[in-house]
């Protein structure tokens, strides 16, 4: 027990003095939060007592409290994190989380759980200490591509479980590609109707329902986490015209496809049809997800000449626009109209970045996935049975050791947003290879996004990433045994 299993690591921990607080039966909680606010967070730290078998109490702030939550919206200091900065204090007498924001009591909530001992009786003993916390970027995410291989609500509930247990806060979901749809469009039925019944060979199919992505987007956000939709435009579209023939000049459907080639299928400018699809579509993305933020893909579409794509993509854009959410959209978008504070993702280290520089240059905000450090569909090694080895094979240690300040020279410090891992399904079908991939370069990434580089490494943090397993293994998450770490023995 004890900061030893602390990931991401917090910006301060002063370990204290004195005996372990015991938690009592049940946990007497203390608080003066508004009832809104408390509301949003119990249900979190509720979570965390039933790992401990324990229920939660509430009593007066007078009244004798194990755990007391105050909100004081000045926590942390100043910087893009501190919205989501969180005190937590154990002493003998017992625990007080200080935050301003839900965000901040989650972030809380999840380094008292890594920090607590459960002993073979049952009892729940916590070290004193001080941590003193917020995160270094204010997008800390990971993409998954339930378009090729899809991925039930159950199980993506538990992707954002881990999430929130490394402090996470965006999950992008790639909703469309080549190989399947899985948005539920009610105006464009075949979208699921067809294309929510293909995948990639191997793969499953499946489409998430309209109740499936709110009870989702609820779920994520009563974690911390927001939910980030992608309809890629405007390659990566087979699975769009295969549901509807008028968006291609044949004015058939393209035949399904489930290979792993990528940047043939397209969609076209000068036809009628398009901009109405666009407009259905992404009016269907903000409608289903009460985040802020819409992704519109733009990646590799490599039948479409430049001047085309860029009006394709300002459609799309236009209508993310018209919901009043922010864009975010891959590299190649740097050569459409993105408007300051729009996002855009990196993630081909081969490319010429220079326009990539530019947009930031404009006040786009530049977000960290470069394929070589953050893309968990890379195998760990030539013996790793699942994925691809395009952008290097990738063990912890590379995922772990790199500053996303430092990636993209001439690129302004401040406009990094943030870091995403990423996960692409052609070879990963099953939740069990999901998390094999994820686990443990999931947690490397954690901590490149949240803790101050100078306080960071791999020393520290391969004997903390050690100490996770036990919590995988609990919880039935597989993962990789990455060399040189003092795993738990089999
Ligand atoms: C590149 S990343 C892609 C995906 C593939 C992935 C496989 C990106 C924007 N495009 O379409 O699935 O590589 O690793």
């Amino acid at each position: 027990m004890g900061v030893s299993h602390l990931i991401p690591y917090p910006q301060k921990v002063v370990v204290q003095e004195g005996e372990p607080f015991e938690l009592g039966s049940p946990i007497a909680v203390a608080t003066s939060l508004s009832d809104a606010l408390l509301t949003r967070v119990l249900p979190a730290l509720g979570d965390v007592a039933r790992d401990w078998d324990l229920p939660l109490g509430l009593v007066d702030e007078d009244g004798q409290a194990a755990v007391t939550l105050i909100c004081d919206s000045e926590v942390g200091t100043p910087g893009p994190g501190r919205p989501e900065a969180y005190t937590l204090e154990i002493t003998e007498a017992g625990i007080t989380v200080t935050a301003g924001t839900a965000s901040g009591f989650f972030h809380a909530f999840s380094a008292l759980a890594q920090l607590a001992d459960r002993k073979e009786d049952g009892s729940v003993l916590l070290p004193p200490v001080l941590i003193v916390d917020q995160p270094r970027f204010e997008w800390r995410g990971l993409s998954l591509d339930v378009g090729r291989s899809f991925f039930p609500p159950q199980e993506v509930k538990r992707v954002v479980d881990l999430l929130a247990r490394y402090r996470f806060n965006r999950l992008h979901l790639h909703l469309s590609d080549d190989q399947g749809w899985r948005l539920q469009v009610k105006i464009r039925p075949k979208l699921t109707a067809r294309s929510g019944k293909t995948a990639v060979e191997g793969g499953r199919a499946g489409f998430y329902t309209e109740e499936d992505l709110s009870y989702l987007t609820e779920y994520a956000a009563s974690r911390g986490v927001t939910i980030v939709p992608e309809v890629d435009i405007p390659g990566h579209t087979n699975a769009a015209t295969h549901a509807y023939g008028e968006l291609v000049p044949e004015a058939e459907p393209t035949p399904a496809y489930s290979g792993m080639q990528v940047g043939f299928s397209r969609l076209h400018a000068d036809l009628p049809a398009t901009e109405a699809f666009l407009r259905d579509v992404f009016q269907a993305v903000a409608d289903q997800t009460p985040g802020p933020y819409v992704h519109v893909g733009g990646d590799e579409a490599f039948q479409v000449e430049e001047h085309e794509y860029v009006e394709l993509v300002n459609m799309a854009v236009k209508q993310v626009l018209k919901s009043e959410k922010t864009v975010v959209v891959w590299q190649e978008g740097a050569k459409a109209d993105l408007p300051s504070g729009s996002i855009l993702q990196y993630w081909d280290p081969r490319a010429d970045l220079s326009g990539v520089v530019s947009a930031a240059k404009r006040g786009v905000r530049i977000l960290m996935s470069p394929a070589n450090r953050t893309y968990l569909d890379m195998k760990y090694s030539e013996q790793t049975p699942l994925g691809q080895d395009w952008a290097g094979l990738l063990e912890l240690r590379a995922s772990y050791e790199w500053d996303p300040n430092n990636e993209i020279a001439l690129l302004p410090a401040d406009s990094v947003i943030g870091v995403e891992a990423g996960i692409w399904t052609e070879k990963i079908h099953t939740f069990e290879d999901l998390t094999y991939m994820l686990l443990p370069r999931l947690g490397a990434l954690a901590e490149v996004g949240w803790t101050e580089q100078a306080e960071r490494n791999w020393d520290s943090f391969a004997k903390r990433i050690g100490k996770q397993a036990s919590w995988w293994d609990q919880n039935g998450y597989a993962w990789h045994r990455s060399p040189g770490i003092a795993w738990p023995t089999k």
